[in-house]
């Protein structure tokens, strides 16, 4: 692994595109966990299929691409079979909150202790600009030239229902704010999503939108009520910031106890003795 994180892979994103942002937010979150103690070597990321998805070939860490609304998955598993790594999700927002959106509502409800960064564009923007659910009602595209009929999905406010234990939203175009948010939703304990607001400059420029109206706010909600209410608020300004965070019981504690599958490892003849028995 390279120092700097970087890797041969050459970047294929557009000039301008807001993935760059979320690439640089990234890369100064990893040096920011190495400062409180979490080494990169502990840290495994997975990505969806899309135009976010190409980040895992950006960045000098262990990974691998999941199939179609799957990293979130993927990274369960991975947590399973060695609870002592940190592990992150990325996705895009058709990954997410379209194909995904059953293992994003399920991984939230059992408080997976995983961490899930959303490239948010609006768009499904690999396959040329089809609407996703969270595009805004009105938006054109090729498949939709007479644009979006629907309300777009609030999937924060869905997350929030579903038992997310930290909820957050950052903006592509805040890299310093961003990697902070990023840093506290990988060192809590349970299921963390950050929503990144992320304009594509070519099926969906939000740049002078979310440059006027994104505005950081100071703490967390005090309350879920108040948590729910902010995450719904974007008419006149769009909060970004760590909007909810609470310590629930962690899926894989109440699943292992004090197992550990690392560290207790099963031999062979204790396997086959233990299957000798059930049988
Ligand atoms: C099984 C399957 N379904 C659908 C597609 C087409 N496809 C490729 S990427 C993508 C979604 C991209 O949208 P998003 O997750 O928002 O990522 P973005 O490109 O915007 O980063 C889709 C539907 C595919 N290649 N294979
Ligand atoms: S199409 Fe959009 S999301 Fe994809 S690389 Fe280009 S600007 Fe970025």
């Amino acid at each position: 692994m390279s120092a700097d994180l970087s890797t041969d892979a050459e970047i294929t994103w557009c000039p301008g595109c807001g993935n760059f942002g979320i690439l640089n937010a990234f890369k100064k979150v990893v040096k920011k966990l190495e400062d409180k103690g979490v080494d990169r070597d502990k840290l495994v990321i997975s990505g969806g299929i899309g135009c976010h998805g190409k980040i895992i070939d950006y960045v000098g860490l262990s990974g691998l691409y999941s199939i179609h609304g799957r990293s979130m998955a993927t990274v369960q598993g991975i947590k399973l079979g060695n609870p002592n790594l940190k592990v992150l999700a990325f996705a895009g927002d058709g990954d997410a909150f379209g194909e995904g959106i059953a293992h994003m509502i399920f991984a939230a409800k059992r408080n997976a202790d995983i961490t899930v960064v959303v490239h948010d564009n609006g768009t499904y923007a690999l396959t040329t600009g089809q609407f996703s659910p969270t595009s805004n009602k009105g938006f054109k595209g090729p498949s939709l030239p007479q644009g979006n009929i629907e309300e777009p999905l609030n999937p924060l406010g869905l997350l929030l229902e579903a038992g997310a234990s930290f909820v957050a939203r950052g903006y592509s175009g805040k890299i310093d704010h961003l990697s902070d948010i990023i840093v506290q939703a990988v060192l809590h304990e349970g299921f963390s999503v950050v929503d990144v607001l992320q304009p594509c400059v070519v099926f969906n420029n939000t740049y002078k939108l979310y440059n006027e109206i994104t505005e950081i706010i100071s703490k967390p909600a005090e309350n879920f009520e108040e948590a729910v209410m902010l995450v719904k608020e974007f008419r006149d300004r769009m909060p970004i910031g760590v909007f909810y965070k609470v310590n629930k019981p962690v899926f894989h504690r109440e699943f292992y106890g004090d197992w550990n599958p690392v560290v207790d490892k099963v031999s062979r003849n204790e396997r086959l003795k233990l299957i000798e028995d059930f049988v």
